[in-house]
């Protein structure tokens, strides 16, 4: 049998007793589905039935369709109906409206699959994964319960302002996407007359934990679940951001390095020939620990601190800081800021960070850039002002995860704000309520709100769900070891090993979801369908490089490998191939 077939279309066993013809095909020779006419005569999947959903269907309380609208094939997507609505609309405690939208689009050549696409950052954008539309998929997207065009205010903290109403932030932290997971699928069982055989959800970043909380939370609404670099303790992001923030404007102070406006030059404390320094020193570490010297650091457990530092002391001056050499006030600070964020008394509030070489060398004129570990931790170096990516989460820890929030917040705020931190006080307020009998409550605690982090999976694999997490090595805004730990926790509450349905892909290089000396270009679902639908379990997914010209990864393709597993090359041929590696 031609496994592509197996792969795309839906197992027939599980047909129901509907004339189920095959009409066409679309997208990746993905098999699609229709029914045009089923009981009662009703015409169904038409742009007919399109226009009198919201008449025809009976909705949960307080759920609105506000539009229905059959658009026509055009060369970006198919022809399909699309319904947009709302869960409830209501006035906050701060006087904004909210409600949690939702967009759904049911194609006419149905592959009687459901998909939900997860968010990013703090949500308040509308996702629309059109693309996995066009492919067969009856997909939907929700903005979370709040719209950053409408409910963001630059006096409490932009678009984290929406923490200032405490229902806003639970639909957030977890129940919009059970409530229009409900309402969707509801939707696309009227609209084609028969439920989806299968459902999805994909997600990377805050859309990885939405797809881990659908895992842990709700295991009952998806049979397949694909989970990019989690943000799994959401609220400690930010805060490893301060306290990486803090360290390198202490170390940009002792440099000598300031901004025209007097702040701390964060950008400045490496420069790009510094962190091509660290690059290499973790190179010379670590490259050849997978047996194959190539720029990829495959065995990122192996390469520990101690074995870097041996590294970085040979980049160390001698004497005045030249371009060639790093300070051993950089070195130090640059450890500390790995070992990750401690409170005086060195006790862990964040996870530490893997050694990847991805860390170094990429500039602010690369096209890599905006996932780069210099946006997200430094800042450019020859910006006149700050301008870290973690900076502009900060505002969140002082609006959105803490209780009660800490109100007015201006984004010039955010340094101030970060070097105030104080490690050994204000972390209790991400896992405290506000006091009782103080209105309005901010409870439950951000940390049992937004932390998802569970171990015990059983549910999701009892009904047959599967599972594929992939972290990137160098991701900077979430440590990957912390998602290495979270796995490696539940392999041990399931029995020793979730190979047999949770898989966890580690992208050496890679940084937040995309980005980086890597091979980052993959597509899981594929794999995630067949392992759903057909049981063939992905032994590892094929990942390609997508900055060509990125130091020596160019046109590279690699196997990306099932936790313990990593990529090893059997030894001839091409590097640069991926038919080359197996993973052991
Ligand atoms: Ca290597």
């Amino acid at each position: 049998m031609n496994p592509r077939a197996a792969m795309d279309c839906p197992a027939r066993a599980k047909r129901q007793s509907l004339a189920i013809a095959i009409v066409a095909t679309l997208g990746l020779g993905a098999c699609s589905y229709r029914n045009d006419v089923i009981a009662n005569g009703a015409a169904l999947n038409t742009p007919q039935a399109c226009d009198a959903l919201p008449t025809t269907v009976a909705l949960a309380p307080h759920t609105r369709i506000l539009a229905a609208v059959f658009e026509t094939t055009t060369p970006t997507q198919p022809a399909h109906c699309r319904i947009d609505g709302d869960i409830d609309s209501r006035v906050g405690v701060d006087g904004q409206r909210y409600a949690t939208r939702f967009r759904l689009r049911l194609p006419q050549a149905w592959n009687q699959r459901f998909y939900m696409g997860g968010g990013g950052g703090t949500n308040g954008v509308l996702v629309d994964p059109v693309a996995v539309m066009a492919q067969g998929f009856a997909t939907i997207g929700t903005d979370a319960g709040h719209d950053n065009t409408l409910n963001s205010r630059p006096d409490a903290g932009g678009t984290a302002a929406f923490g200032l109403d405490p229902q806003a932030r639970i639909a957030f932290a977890y129940q919009s996407y059970d409530q229009v997971t409900r309402v969707g699928k509801l939707l696309t069982r009227a609209y084609y007359g028969q439920a989806q055989r299968y459902a999805y959800f994909q997600g990377c970043s805050e859309g990885g934990r939405e797809a881990l909380l659908m895992s842990q939370r709700y295991p009952e609404h998806y049979d397949g679940i694909i989970a990019g670099d989690p943000t799994l303790h959401l609220p400690l992001g930010p805060l490893a951001g301060i306290h990486t923030t803090q360290l390198f404007a202490g170390l940009a102070k002792r440099l000598g390095k300031s901004l025209p406006d007097g702040q701390p030059a964060i950008g400045q404390s490496f420069s790009d020939s510094d962190l091509l320094l660290v690059r290499n020193a973790v190179l010379k570490a670590c490259d050849a620990l997978d047996g194959l010297s190539d720029g990829i650091v495959d065995n990122l457990p192996a390469c520990t601190a101690p074995r870097v530092h041996t590294q970085l002391l040979t980049a160390q001056c001698p004497g005045a800081k030249g371009d060639a050499c790093l300070t051993a006030d950089q070195i130090k600070t640059l450890e500390t800021a790995y070992a990750g964020a401690v409170d005086s008394k060195g006790r862990q509030l964040y996870s530490d960070w893997p050694w990847d070489p991805g860390m170094g060398g990429v500039s602010a004129t690369d096209k890599s850039y905006s996932q780069s570990w210099r946006s997200w931790w430094l800042g450019s170096s020859s910006a006149t002002a700050n301008n870290a990516i973690k900076l502009s989460f900060v505002s969140a820890i002082s609006v959105l995860y803490t209780s009660a929030p800490k109100v007015p917040f201006a984004s010039s705020d955010a340094l101030p704000f970060s070097l105030a931190y104080n490690f050994d006080t204000d972390p209790a307020k991400i896992y405290g309520s506000s006091a009782p009998g103080v209105a309005p409550a901010y409870t439950p605690s951000s940390a049992s709100m937004y932390f998802t982090e569970a171990t015990d999976l059983s549910p999701f694999k009892r009904r047959g769900g599967k599972l594929m997490v992939y972290h990137g090595g160098a991701d900077s805004s979430v440590s990957l070891n912390d998602t290495l730990r979270w796995y490696e926790s539940v392999a041990r509450q399931m029995g020793g090993s979730a190979q047999d349905f949770a898989r966890m892909y580690v992208v050496p290089g890679m940084n937040h979801c995309r980005g980086g000396p890597a091979t980052d270009s993959f597509d899981m679902l594929p794999q995630l369908v067949q392992w759903v639908e057909a049981g063939t379990a992905p032994d590892s997914v094929l990942a390609k490089a997508s900055n060509p010209g990125y130091f020596n990864v160019s046109a590279r393709s690699r196997p990306l490998c099932p936790h313990p597993q990593q990529a090893r090359y059997k030894g001839a041929g091409d590097i640069n191939d991926a038919s080359n590696f197996r993973c052991e």
